[in-house]
């Protein structure tokens, strides 16, 4: 991309500047995450403290594992169909953060879509949202970096604070969101140095990690304690293998959810080089979640048992065996499949 950072913040500014009426409309995408949501509001509230009306434009209510951002009601706007002609009538901008495409918008992609000025700041190296204004940055390990360069820029323009303790707050939950707790690779000395920046302003390092990472239900633990010691191995220990039954989540009052994580468990035992976790959904129907390491390719795998995914992480589901006989059945193929490999 031509344009740099600095180049972006200051047309954005001008821009932002310039609008004496209207709204900013901020858009997440659906199914918000720490990174696009702690974006979004940090966005909303810096524009406000610049005294212009800007409201994020989500598909829901924050979710249950969000909440502990305490994002202030009055800069939300639910969209939905009914409400899109009268949210875009009073839109001024629309400004996209963190959406990789347009349809992760849900219902708010036609009044974005619809939008007179677009906006948008990205991290997804394939970003395919269209924009007036835009800047992707796919190297920065999360979108809210490059909105805590764009907040910097505008206060060494303005002269003002922008990034108050909750706004920093809101960022260090997109940076803490997407980089894992600092521990993926795309983590990069200058991820450290904007959050070493963040946490002077007054973000809040501990508590963001324990209720994004590590918080959990004593229904969600028990059933993790079921599952794991169900879990058998094959294939000299390569293989793990699990399975969450309707009576498992009944009997340990497991909510929604609650199995998300435990494949990722048999993963990570030394000797495994794939993990499944076998789920017995509502209707019946089985589902296959399977992780894998380096030499065996889950995407691969997936798609011989009629699923897909990436290479690292895959899924495939089964709708007429019993549980027990399609836990046998991928235990033979993933065999198979290792030996072959
Ligand atoms: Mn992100």
């Amino acid at each position: 991309m031509a344009e740099t950072i600095r180049d972006f913040s200051r047309n954005v500014l001008l821009k932002i500047k310039s609008i004496s009426e209207g709204q900013i409309q901020i858009f997440p995408h659906a199914r918000v995450d720490g990174d696009c949501l702690g974006t979004a509001v940090a966005l909303a509230l810096s524009l406000k403290k610049m005294g212009k009306d800007a409201k994020v434009m989500t598909e829901w209510a924050i979710p249950p594992r969000l909440q502990f951002m305490n994002v202030p009601e009055e800069i939300l706007t639910i969209v939905n169909a009914e409400n899109t002609p009268e949210n875009l009538k009073i839109q001024a901008v629309a400004f996209a953060v963190d959406c990789s495409e347009g349809s992760r918008m849900g219902p708010a992609e036609e009044l974005y879509e619809k939008a007179e000025t677009k906006i948008v700041l990205d991290h997804h190296i394939s970003s395919s949202v269209s924009g007036d204004l835009a800047y992707v940055d796919g190297t920065s390990a999360s979108c809210a970096e490059l909105l805590y360069l764009v907040l910097k820029a505008w206060e060494e323009d303005l002269g003002v604070t922008l990034m108050d303790q909750q706004v920093a707050d809101c960022l260090m939950v997109g940076i803490q969101s997407d980089s894992g707790k600092f521990s993926y690779e795309n983590t990069k000395p200058s991820t450290l140095r904007i959050a070493a920046d963040l946490m002077e302003r007054g973000a809040n390092l501990t508590d963001n990690a324990y209720h994004l990472f590590d918080e959990t239900s004593e229904g969600k633990v028990r059933l993790h304690g079921l599952a794991l010691s169900n879990m058998k191995l094959y294939a000299d220990g390569r293989i793990a293998i699990t399975k969450i039954t309707r009576k498992m989540m009944e009997e340990t009052g497991a909510p929604e959810g609650a199995a998300d994580g435990i494949v990722n468990i048999l993963r990570d035992i030394d000797t495994v080089m794939a993990s499944f976790v076998v789920r017995e959904n509502d209707n019946g129907v089985l589902r296959a979640n399977c992780r894998t390491k380096v030499g065996f390719d889950a995407a691969e795998f997936a798609q011989k048992m009629g699923g897909g995914g990436h290479h690292r992480a895959s899924g495939f589901g089964e709708n007429d065996m019993d549980i027990d006989s399609f836990m046998e059945k991928i235990v033979k193929e993933a065999t198979a499949f290792l030996n072959q490999a």
